[in-house]
């Protein structure tokens, strides 16, 4: 049996602080979500889990739930598994939800009980625990029922959970349905299909693993430093588990930090954004350094092509300056002035010196 596991999409996640790429991010994870579904029917799998958090907020356009449903529609697998979580948390009257379940074909479910729910009549021989969400926060977890019910044991049973997991997730104030690996691992199931944290745990799936979280499926920010990830789930007969991590994202977000001394580092840096590898990258670039003047003016005139080689580009090139040279200090302070003796008097070796005299000198003048 193959599942195919994706958790953390947040569709509807409106980038505010992105203005220039704000509308392609928006899009772009409508369009992984038909890559999913897509790659999910490419390898035949029989269940498409969603494990929380498909939608980033509990009210939505209805037209873009819609759009989610309708390609959750196209699975073409047994079913497809959808488990509200702290971001689309769904309550007595629930708009997304209340609509989505309309728009469901008849293989798309929504786990909207705390019940055991039997695949059987999906043509499955497995059974799914859901422990669903609420509410956006909870510093109790909803999985405590799982372990006392009567499992049949030739049956695979599988958990589905969204929340915080001890030691893998940050939860400072246990605020977000916290779980122990212990408390997962005492509740009889054969897997635990986990989301709410945007990393991948375990980025190294092995033989004895049965908890399990893909990370986001289309990057979200600065703090996401993979590539998008969705997990394919294979249980045998002896209900051994193998998990292959898949590559799902379009877009990146991408820290840099580069030291501009010299005209060849600028254009080493240059070369970089020469083709259109970071023409879907958010790049945060911060440049330091020390420039001849006219060097300086080079960086600044030829600086706007790495903001045309990339999506948004927010540069902090404040760490680079102007290197002072003897020439400049001529130019703006009269000679034997203060200013001019005491800017003159350093050596060559002491150009650190230099530049913080000089620096706090223009401070002062200011
Ligand atoms: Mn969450």
């Amino acid at each position: 049996m193959n599942i195919f596991h994706i958790a953390d999409l947040h569709l509807g996640l409106r980038f505010k602080n992105h203005p220039e790429a704000s509308e392609a991010l928006v899009q772009a994870r409508y369009d992984t979500l038909d890559k999913l579904v897509t790659l999910a029917n490419d390898k035949n799998t029989e269940i498409f889990a969603i494990t929380g958090d498909l939608f980033d907020r509990t009210s939505l356009k209805i037209s873009d739930i819609q759009k989610a449903v309708q390609k959750i529609n196209k699975f073409e697998g047994n079913v497809a598994l959808v488990l509200p979580g702290n971001h689309d948390y769904i309550t007595e009257d629930s708009q997304i939800w209340d609509r989505f379940k309309k728009e469901a074909g008849e293989n798309v479910l929504v786990l909207d009980k705390q019940e055991p729910v039997d695949l059987s009549e999906y043509d499955l021989n497995a059974a799914v625990w859901p422990a669903l969400c609420h509410a956006k926060h909870s510093a109790e977890n909803t999985i405590g029922w799982v372990k006392n019910e009567d499992k049949d044991p030739g049956k695979v049973h599988i958990g589905i959970a969204h929340g915080s997991i001890e030691g893998v997730s940050p939860d400072f104030n246990q605020q977000y349905f916290p779980m122990t690996v212990r408390e997962l691992n005492n509740s009889g199931v054969d897997i635990w299909l986990m989301g709410h944290t945007h990393i991948t745990w375990p980025d190294k799936p092995g033989k004895k693993d049965i908890i399990f979280n893909p990370g986001t499926p289309e990057p979200d920010g600065f703090d996401c430093n993979h590539e998008g990830r969705a997990f394919l789930h294979t249980i045998g007969d002896d209900k051994t588990i193998s998990t292959e991590i898949l590559s799902t994202g379009t877009y990146r977000f991408r820290k840099m930090e580069r030291d501009l001394n010299s005209a060849s580092d600028i254009d080493k840096l240059l070369k970089e954004f020469g083709d259109d590898e970071y023409s879907h990258t958010m790049l945060k670039l911060a440049v330091s350094g020390r420039l001849e003047p006219e060097l300086y003016e080079q960086w600044r005139e030829k600086r706007h092509s790495i903001r045309e080689a990339v999506l948004e580009l927010k540069l902090d090139d404040t760490e680079l300056r102007q290197k002072v040279t003897e020439e400049q200090i001529r130019k703006e302070f009269t000679e034997d002035s203060f200013p001019e003796k005491l800017l003159s008097s350093f050596s060559q070796s002491e150009e650190d010196e230099l530049q913080m005299a000089y620096e706090l000198i223009k401070e002062v003048q200011k």
